[in-house]
């Protein structure tokens, strides 16, 4: 049996702009993404998407959409990371610096592929689109893409 690691990852915009954050600690430290984690064992997923980016850039979210699942392995590591991404434009309260993530706007034309993960420009696209998506990345080390695919779908 493959482990697989639940991990949810959200997306706020905001005319033609989208909030990312410069991750400060830990897994993927030093890159720019959207904001989630870990769900912990007592709630739902979209849960623990809405207590993510509250914790880490200080905003209430609601009515996140999933748009993608996305499933990330390592080379030599038999995790699975399963990420579940999410977008939404209906948000309150105001930004605010944690000691997990520095947040910013970005303009979606703007986004800063060269400092984040090597994935990233793959997908973006589909959830910019608000295009539902399924994707596979293999990666060696945290830098190269060994493999990947990645396909629209009609529902998740
Ligand atoms: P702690 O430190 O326990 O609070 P937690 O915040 O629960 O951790 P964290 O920060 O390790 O979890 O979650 C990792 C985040 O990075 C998730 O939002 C998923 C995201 N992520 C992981 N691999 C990614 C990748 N290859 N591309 C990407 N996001 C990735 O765009
Ligand atoms: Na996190
Ligand atoms: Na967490």
């Amino acid at each position: 049996k493959i482990p697989k690691k639940v991990l949810t990852l959200a997306f706020i915009r905001r005319d033609d702009q989208i909030l990312l954050g410069r991750k400060k600690r830990g897994f993927g430290e030093g890159k720019w993404n959207g904001f989630g984690g870990k769900v912990d064992l007592d709630e739902t997923i979209s849960d623990a998407a809405v207590r993510e980016v509250r914790e880490e850039c200080g905003l209430l979210v609601t009515n996140l959409k999933k748009l993608g699942v996305i499933d990330f392995e390592f080379v030599g590591d038999p995790v699975i990371l399963n990420v579940h991404v999410f977008s939404t434009v209906d948000f309150t309260g105001n930004v605010t610096e944690s000691e997990e993530m520095s947040p910013q706007w970005y303009k979606v034309h703007e986004v800063p592929f060269e400092k984040m993960w090597k994935d990233d420009p793959h997908w973006f696209p589909y959830m910019l689109d608000n295009k539902k998506f399924n994707a596979y990345f293999l990666f060696e080390g945290h830098e190269k893409i060994i493999s990947h695919w990645i396909k629209e779908v009609e529902s998740l």
